[in-house]
């Protein structure tokens, strides 16, 4: 059978990735579709651009979400197979002081690439990264049927993008499927979302660099998985006979103070000591406050399960940050006693 050929956008991102060496694994080639920045930005490729570059299974295109024409140009010459529209301005709380960014880059583009997809590669399958944000204030467990409440320009512009990903499914045949995922961390989360910020502030704490960490609202939760077993949910999703939607989720929330107990513990400290809450800069005008994902359609269809628990994570994502400082875990929990 031919290769198949992929295209991600957001390639630089976590998921995109993680989602990329998944791939490569799986023989794609696999198109990685990135944004210029001033500053190279592909810590998390790295690897995979070392491995898979020369011999042309990963390649690279410098091209902004936003332009639509060079995205087409791309989706004619290469004829990809699948194609994961993954890239976003994806912080919800920065979305609140950029809601217009967020609308062209979130919802604008989907449209836009898939009447692309509709003009030039029918036969392209489509994903589009939705998010459990779009349930907002729906009480939880939120699936598949429960009603989308948005509470930020985040939230709105992924349902715009979930609705037009809808839409050329029913309206026009294509192939396009929504992956609705509730919170999905690892030790390659960017360091301003809540989780990572607190284990690697943790780590700097430790070697004398910081002080305290200033958080927002602890008391909201959230339903946090592993962001290796998402990708490869994303990756069923695509590979299911007919285009749908489907939730991915673990099932159990926590709120962010349980978080803190957890990561603080693995060292033997008390996080009360540490953390400063409600700081201004970090509280949201409107909060999505309970999030817990019913991902039984997933379960069930393509038998899709997550293997990391929440302990793991944290354990996961703490050694790993504090690697970026040179310490071992069993280094960081002697000076751990000393701050005690
Ligand atoms: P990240 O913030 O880690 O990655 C976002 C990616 O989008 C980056 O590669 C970024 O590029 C790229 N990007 C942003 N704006 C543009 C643009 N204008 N043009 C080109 N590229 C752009 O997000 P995640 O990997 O965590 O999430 C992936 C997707 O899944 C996002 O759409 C997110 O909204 C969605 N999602 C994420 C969840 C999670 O818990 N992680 C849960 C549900 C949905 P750069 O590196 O240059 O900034
Ligand atoms: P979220 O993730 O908004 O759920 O969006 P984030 O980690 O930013 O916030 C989770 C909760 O923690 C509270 N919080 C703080 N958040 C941040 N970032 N910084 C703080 O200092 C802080 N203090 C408290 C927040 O108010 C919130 O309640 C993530 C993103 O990946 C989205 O792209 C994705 O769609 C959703 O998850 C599902």
């Amino acid at each position: 059978m031919k290769k198949k050929i992929a295209f991600i956008t957001g390639i630089t991102g976590q998921d995109g990735s993680y989602l990329a060496e998944l791939l490569l694994k799986k023989k794609y080639t696999v198109h990685g579709l990135l944004r210029r920045t001033s500053i190279l930005n592909v810590d998390r490729i790295q690897d995979i651009i070392y491995k898979y570059e020369k011999q042309k299974k990963l390649v690279l295109h410098y091209i902004d979400l936003t332009d639509t024409s060079s995205i087409t140009n791309l989706i004619i010459k290469h004829k990809p197979h699948e194609f994961y529209n993954l890239a976003a301005m994806s912080h919800v709380g920065i979305s609140f002081s950029t809601g217009e960014t967020t609308m062209n880059t979130n919802a604008i583009s989907s449209y836009r690439i898939l009447e692309s997809i509709l003009k030039n590669h029918k036969k392209c399958k489509f994903y589009q990264a939705s998010s459990s944000e779009m349930f907002g204030s729906t009480p939880p467990p939120q699936n598949e049927k429960s009603s989308f409440n948005p509470q930020s320009p985040y939230g709105v512009s992924k349902v715009s993008a979930f609705y037009t990903t809808r839409y050329f499914r029913q309206a026009h045949g294509l192939f396009s499927s929504n992956g609705i995922l509730f919170n999905h961390e690892s030790p390659r989360r960017g360091l301003n979302f809540v989780t990572r910020k607190i284990t690697h502030s943790l780590a700097r704490i430790l070697v004398g660099k910081e002080k305290k960490i200033y958080l927002g609202d602890i008391t909201t939760k959230r339903d946090w998985g592993h962001a290796k077993d998402y990708v490869y949910g994303i990756w069923l999703i695509l590979q299911h006979k007919k285009a749908d939607d489907f939730v991915l989720s673990t099932g159990k929330n926590y709120s962010i103070k349980d978080f803190l107990k957890k990561v603080f513990k693995i060292l033997g400290l008390d996080w009360r000591k540490f953390v400063k809450t409600n700081t201004k800069n970090f509280m949201r005008p409107s909060e999505v406050r309970n999030l817990k994902g019913d991902s039984n359609k997933a379960k069930k269809i393509l038998k899709w399960r997550p293997k990391y628990n929440l302990d793991d994570l944290c354990k996961d994502m703490l050694i790993s940050d504090l690697k970026l400082y040179n310490l071992s875990l069993n280094k960081a929990k002697k000076i751990a006693k000393k701050l005690k």
